[in-house]
């Protein structure tokens, strides 16, 4: 199948180059899923990606909770990770001036030489998002940005206002790849699609096919339901690696946000 086919519009209208190696990628292992790898060990992911690796586009990581974090084997991770068509995406949630965030895309994880793409918050103002670029230009790198629009977690304060600032700072620049939405509520990522358009991505976490696992105050929607209302990547973490069989699991995560895909058509 040809991407152009099975995204239609987003792959017609979506610029940042890096939106449509994710489609691409999407459609070889016909899977929308990223998987959150929140693991405390290096061994712990690779060990992820050999079980999962086929049926992953995406592995998400929260770099600061490895306890034995050291770049020589974390090194070993990129490459199992390029070995497996996976871009790596780390949630690092940078929320400081421009200037402070350009400098955390270095220091010890020196995520700037490794990640594709990192997710931001809007709060600090418009310019975060050329600090994260800045980190990657100083290199000579480029990757994409996903601004969180909305929030799966109960009490969150990204109300509209937040996310119609969020959204018209994503817009207006080259860097944002797209959002992170509430993947729990069908009706916010349709709501969101809507103020969105059709030219950037929109990626839910809060998904789980056991909708009452969520703990502290995390809320939990389906696959089905996230990627018909215009959700293009679903985030689905403890429900693939707290799954007794981790590769069946994330096979009928795959195969569910394959089949919504399809049926949403263009
Ligand atoms: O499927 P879970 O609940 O085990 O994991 C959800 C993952 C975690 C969170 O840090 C992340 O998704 N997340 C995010 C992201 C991706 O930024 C935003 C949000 O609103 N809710 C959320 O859970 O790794």
């Amino acid at each position: 199948m040809e991407p152009e086919a099975v995204w239609g519009m987003r792959w017609k209208n979506c610029a940042n180059p890096l939106s449509h190696r994710i489609m691409e990628i999407a459609v070889k292992k016909k899977s929308l899923v990223c998987l959150a790898a929140d693991m405390a060990s290096i061994s712990e992911l690779i060990n992820l990606i050999k079980e999962v690796g086929p049926y992953v586009t995406v592995l998400k990581t929260h770099v600061d909770l490895i306890q034995d974090f050291n770049p020589e084997e974390w090194s070993v991770l990129t490459k199992l990770a390029e070995e497996h068509d996976l871009l790596l995406f780390e949630d690092r949630k940078f929320a400081d001036i421009g200037n402070i965030s350009q400098q955390q895309m270095a220091g010890i994880h020196d995520i700037r030489s490794w990640a594709h793409i990192v997710t931001a918050h809007r709060i600090s103002g418009p310019d975060i998002v050329d600090g994260i670029a800045a980190g990657w230009a100083d290199v000579e790198r480029i990757g994409g940005i996903l601004l969180l629009a909305q929030m799966s977690s109960r009490g969150n304060l990204l109300h509209n206002e937040y996310t119609l600032e969020t959204i018209a700072t994503g817009k207006a620049s080259p860097h944002v790849l797209g959002y992170i939405g509430n993947g729990s509520s069908a009706d916010d990522v349709a709501k969101l699609r809507n103020l969105v358009g059709d030219a950037q991505m929109i990626w839910t976490p809060g998904i789980n096919l056991d909708s009452g696992a969520g703990k502290m105050g995390q809320r939990y929607g389906n696959p089905h339901d996230s990627i018909m209302s215009g959700s293009d990547i679903i985030i689905v973490g403890s429900g693939i690696h707290r799954a007794e069989n981790r590769s069946a699991a994330a096979k009928l995560y795959a195969e569910a946000s394959w089949d919504a895909l399809i049926q949403r058509g263009q």
